[in-house]
């Protein structure tokens, strides 16, 4: 099951691929699959296909206690970038993958068969799990095999994503398109007014390069000119002019977003990684790095049917195009969804911490944490069970030069297993950005959090990493284990 070697070998076995092009990387943390770009990118056309929403996937069999799926991973062809064909990895055909609709108390079985000539192993991003479904680095499934993954849904309602995490691969295998949304219900969140049904719409948003030939190529995200939403090249969108929830995710590997309504139009957050915000709050910029989600309720009625409004990058390079997307306003339609003043129940006071413990994460001259690359043989972290601890999370990159490129000097700090709170940003009390219950947390260069999480609900080996996926692929990443 620990299938350690076998990794190493499949990385070994992927050739001839050029190192890091940030020569100061050294060592053996320099991620091992990441290709040098080799023709020119598809030329960009804004606004070319219609968004489409992922399908969602039908289980093959269901009681009222459990849900059954069944997946293939397996290369598939799609049209990424108007009138080109490029090659992906799925799972189930789907780029992205389907999307498991699960309800809270209602286990989800899923068969996940690996067809692909690389190893892989699925992890539940914001799952909590036991550690034998977690999906951990090396507990991978091999070409050829199968892997069934049982997840309990005992926590509440929250836009969760399943992704890959084969060790050293689970950058390019999530960048190749082996991901998708998993999206938790629960019966509180459902009785909100809250838009719903065709009204709540995910956007999984991630960077691209496609090649004039339709190679999807994973490279450097300041390579990767394209930005797709739900698979497509900058797409657009019909809405209603009445409110909608949109679910975005930062599904890049390796770039953060600094998202924004052209027109600097005002939003209503209403969730985060992990579930509802106890109160919504009125935003005008998302800043979001790799695996961070946040929900938010957009309301077209603004708009005159006929109008158009863009959604855009404005952490875009200056050589890049900002758009991201475009809603094309239809119709008025009737609308009795809102967004109520509270949204959850206050969360339980914190239990007195009874650990601190401090992470550095560096990406010059390796990516690490606390000077180490992961060895999945080594415990970095014993927690006990059902004990609260304080993580001081630094990022000690400095800030790039203006001008230049820094994707590669923030970091997005993740735990598995358990949400955590965002107490300080920079050494002042968590602003809106950070508010809820979070799982993945974004560190600007020089940035620090304090961070506080309880340990559980299940014992066993889990990982905590950073989630620009070139860094967690290069080794960013530690072991914890969890103890009765
Ligand atoms: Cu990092």
């Amino acid at each position: 099951m620990l299938n350690r070697r076998t990794a190493l070998k499949t990385v070994a076995a992927a050739g001839a691929v050029a190192l890091f092009p940030w020569e100061r990387i050294t060592g053996s943390s320099a991620p091992k699959a990441y290709a040098s770009a080799t023709a020119d990118p598809a030329p960009i056309i804004p606004f070319a296909h219609a968004m489409p929403v992922p399908k969602v996937l039908a289980p093959v069999s269901s009681t009222p206690a459990s849900q059954t799926y069944e997946l293939r991973m397996r290369e598939a062809q799609t049209e990424i970038v108007k009138g080109l064909t490029s090659t992906v990895r799925t799972y189930g055909g789907c780029f992205p993958g389907p999307t498991i609709r699960a309800a809270q108390g209602r286990e989800v079985v899923i068969r996940q068969i690996n067809q692909l000539s690389v190893d892989t192993a699925v992890h539940l991003h914001g799952g909590h799990v036991p550690s034998a479904h977690d999906g951990l680095p090396m507990d991978t499934i091999a070409p050829g095999a199968e892997r069934t993954y049982r997840y309990p849904n005992e926590q509440r309602a929250a836009s969760l994503w399943y992704h890959d995490h084969a060790h050293h691969l689970e950058a390019e295998n999530v960048y190749l398109g082996l991901h998708g949304l998993y999206l938790l219900y629960d019966s509180y969140e459902r009785s909100l007014p809250l838009p719903s049904g065709a009204y709540d719409v995910p956007l999984v948003i991630r960077d691209a390069r496609v090649e004039v030939d339709g190679t999807l190529r994973y490279t450097r995200p300041s390579d990767c000119p394209h930005m797709l939403v739900n698979g497509k090249e900058r797409p657009y969108f019909k809405v209603a002019a009445r409110k909608y929830r949109l679910r975005v995710y930062n599904a890049c590997a390796n770039r953060y977003l600094k998202l924004r309504f052209a027109d600097g139009a005002e939003f209503t957050q209403i969730a985060t990684d992990g579930g509802l915000l106890e109160r919504p709050v009125k935003r005008t910029e998302l800043v979001m790095l790799g695996g961070e989600r946040v929900e938010i309720v957009v309301d077209f009625s603004r708009y005159g049917p006929g109008a158009s409004v863009v959604l855009e990058n404005a952490g875009a390079q200056p050589s890049e195009r900002p758009e991201v997307m475009r809603f094309d306003v239809g119709a008025v339609t009737a609308d009795q969804s809102y967004v109520p003043t509270l949204l959850a129940p206050e969360p339980d006071p914190l239990p007195s911490p009874t650990v601190q413990r401090d992470f550095e994460l560096r990406t010059f001259p390796a990516m690490t944490i606390n000077g180490l690359t992961y060895d999945p043989d080594r415990v970095d972290v014993t927690a006990r069970l059902g004990a609260t601890e304080v993580w001081t999370i630094r990022n000690v990159d400095v800030p790039a030069e203006p001008g230049k490129p820094d994707f590669h000097l923030w970091h997005s700090f993740h735990t598995h297993l358990t949400y955590f709170r965002v107490l300080e940003r920079n050494g002042a009390p968590a602003g809106v950005r950070d508010a809820g219950l979070k799982d993945t947390v974004a560190l600007g260069p020089g940035e620090s959090v304090r961070i506080a999480m309880t340990w559980g609900p299940y014992p066993g080996q889990y990982v905590y990493h950073c989630h620009q996926l070139g860094h967690s692929s290069g080794g960013q990443m530690g072991r914890v284990d969890v103890v009765a």
